[in-house]
């Protein structure tokens, strides 16, 4: 009696704090892909275990973190000019520096080109922004009028750590994102099965049309959707595939799978100690996961469960975000 007693005060406590959150029973699977669509950087599947924890069911809105800036006044990275030193710590040396207009508060907001672009430089579609922010995800001009229960987003990793911090949680471990995504299935390419992509009843927001120029959907929309617009995944996880990216606490490095799978399994694996991506060498990154409302096959499939995407802690751009993680105490 005594027994049930503590378990359902600790059932009532748990399900009290943990609120919007879903419980992830620890376990082991293969993390990464062999998949004709997997890049080099999720080969090769390797074994993993992950402890039990709690994942938040969506992104965090623009709602919820109002509730954040509101209780502790924070300033997010992209409200802050960037320093020059914190620039140039992240490109080669010798790299000539940026003009002192380019040191102003500003974000990377994507700009539809008019036309069709070459898709070998990401500079033919994101923009630095002067005055974009979570605030003003699109610049200056936007605001987040019926936007509250869009995930928020022109968020860094440092922000997004932040809250996490506040609300007494903290950004889940890639190894964390991709098991829940998967929640249990075996060889299963995305979050609602192995179906392709349909554009006819879409399963989540990626870009429809010819990406970057054209959109498909009613009025060419193009941009967030509110959370739990579409199904969730067999375990309550809402919003795991497009819409906004997601920042995990691991740093990147396009070889840390390699290196794991020499182990006989990775034991809740909590990231590389360095950070290593061959496109940008000196950049520090960390890892995000999901995919966006831009992700088209033609480009980037990064809506996959395994697909992997970096990008630095500083940065923040209009279709990243986060959730939270907790851990079961
Ligand atoms: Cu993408």
């Amino acid at each position: 009696m005594l027994n049930i007693f503590f378990c359902l005060l600790l059932f009532l406590n748990l399900s009290a704090s943990n609120e919007g959150m879903v419980f992830i029973q620890g376990g082991e699977f293969i993390m990464g892909s062999n998949s004709k669509e997997a890049k080099k950087d999720e080969k090769p599947p390797h074994q993993v275990r992950v402890n039990s924890f709690w994942l938040d069911e969506t992104p965090v809105t623009n709602r919820q973190f109002k509730a954040f800036v509101d209780a502790t006044g924070y300033i997010t990275t992209a409200e802050k000019a960037p320093t020059l030193e914190e620039i140039m710590s992240q490109v080669p040396p010798g790299t000539p520096p940026p003009s002192p207009e380019m040191l102003v508060a500003a974000s990377l907001v994507f700009k539809k080109p008019e036309k069709a672009v070459r898709l070998n430089t990401i500079r033919n579609w994101w923009e630095w922004k002067k005055g974009a922010d979570w605030k003003h995800p699109l610049g200056p001009e936007s605001n987040l009028d019926g936007k509250e229960d869009h995930p928020v987003v022109q968020i860094s990793w440092y922000d997004a750590n932040a809250y996490a911090k506040w609300a007494g949680k903290r950004l889940p471990t890639e190894a964390e994102w991709e098991y829940a995504a998967l929640a249990g299935r075996k060889d299963i390419t995305y979050v609602w099965g192995n179906e392709p992509f349909s554009e006819e009843a879409p399963q989540a927001n990626i870009w429809q049309g010819t990406f970057p120029y054209k959109s498909d959907k009613p009025g060419g929309y193009y941009g967030t959707t509110p959370v739990k617009a579409f199904k969730p995944t067999p375990n309550g996880l809402y919003d795991m595939a497009g819409n906004i990216w997601q920042w995990c606490s691991d740093l990147y490095n396009s070889n840390y799978f390699k290196e794991e799978s020499k182990k006989d399994i990775s034991d809740n694996p909590q990231g590389p100690l360095k950070s290593f991506d061959p496109d940008e060498p000196y950049a520090i990154k960390h890892v995000h996961r999901g995919g966006s409302f831009l992700c088209h096959k033609s480009y980037c499939t990064g809506y996959r469960i395994t697909a992997r995407m970096k990008t630095c802690p500083d940065t923040s751009l209009n279709h990243l975000g986060f959730r939270c993680a907790k851990d079961v105490k």
